[in-house]
């Protein structure tokens, strides 16, 4: 027929995030595993949510590697592509991680951060203020403030310290530039002098492995960043999730015709 193809609309192009990112491995994976003429083109959490708005500003077709907790379902409607060959694997938790030694260096903080515990819709709060235009650090405050009952179970019983510094390390995706303000912004409040430190992915892990990095509360578990779990667990304290039921997948605007991975097979 002479009707323009999805595909060739798209360009062949999923809109990725940045290359280190677990979301865009497994979409590499699902273009071999559904045997998909795509390519996922990488860039940044920004730039992917950037061209989502553009998209849908114009009433595009779209597709994206996304996840949530995320302010973009909130502010758009959306729907995950069906994934019956389970190349994003199955709900994940994200799981705070220390340098081994943390527990003795600096016990309070340890504790903390092994208390850090929260909902999706707690995550998706912060994210949606800073996505309206707030400063990340401000915004956290904020959140802190007005969640006392909350922040008051992460530091129960926790003796407040004297200006020992410690560092947070994180990646520039929407939902860890969140958590790591605000679980920041409660070790500042207990008397530390917090570092938030920004890096790329794979740089991340091994910081936390070297104890070039104190913690990272940014490990997506047991898919998303499984591969660098098992490259470094010997190296690395697992404290478990911070919060649980967060996912990863191929995203689009509701009004695409489209429901399932399956339906990119050309
Ligand atoms: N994300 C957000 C990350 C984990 C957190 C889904 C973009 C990733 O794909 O590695």
């Amino acid at each position: 027929s002479g009707e323009t193809s999805l595909g060739e609309q798209l360009d062949y192009t999923i809109t990725g995030i940045d290359a280190g990112a677990g979301v865009v491995r497994s979409a590499e994976e699902a273009v071999e595993a559904y045997g998909l003429e795509y390519t996922v083109q990488t860039s940044s959490g920004a730039a992917m949510t950037q061209a989502l708005s553009d998209a849908i500003e114009n009433e595009e077709p779209i597709i994206v590697t996304g996840w949530n907790p995320h302010w973009k379902f909130s502010k758009y409607d959306l729907k995950y592509l069906e994934d019956p060959k389970g190349s994003f694997g199955e709900a994940e938790n994200i799981h705070t991680i220390a340098r081994l030694g943390l527990e003795e260096d600096m016990p309070e903080a340890y504790q903390v951060l092994d208390n850090f515990y929260w909902e999706g819709s707690d995550m998706e709060d912060v994210m949606v203020q800073i996505n309206e235009g707030g400063e990340p650090e401000e915004v956290a405050r904020e959140w802190v403030d007005n969640n006392q009952e909350k922040v008051s179970v992460w530091t129960e019983g926790v003796e407040a310290v004297d200006g020992q510094e410690i560092n947070l390390a994180y990646v520039a995706w929407d939902t860890e530039i969140a958590s790591t303000n605000v679980i920041g912004t409660v070790l500042g409040d207990l008397g530390y002098d917090v570092t938030l430190t920004q890096v790329e992915n794979g740089p991340m892990w091994e910081a936390v492995a070297s104890a070039k990095t104190d913690a990272i509360v940014a490990a997506w578990l047991p898919g998303t960043h499984g591969d660098h779990y098992e490259k470094f667990e010997a190296e690395i304290d697992d404290l478990g999730p911070n919060l649980e039921g967060a996912a990863i997948g191929l995203i689009v605007p509701a009004y695409m015709d489209i429901d399932s991975i399956e339906d990119l097979i050309e």
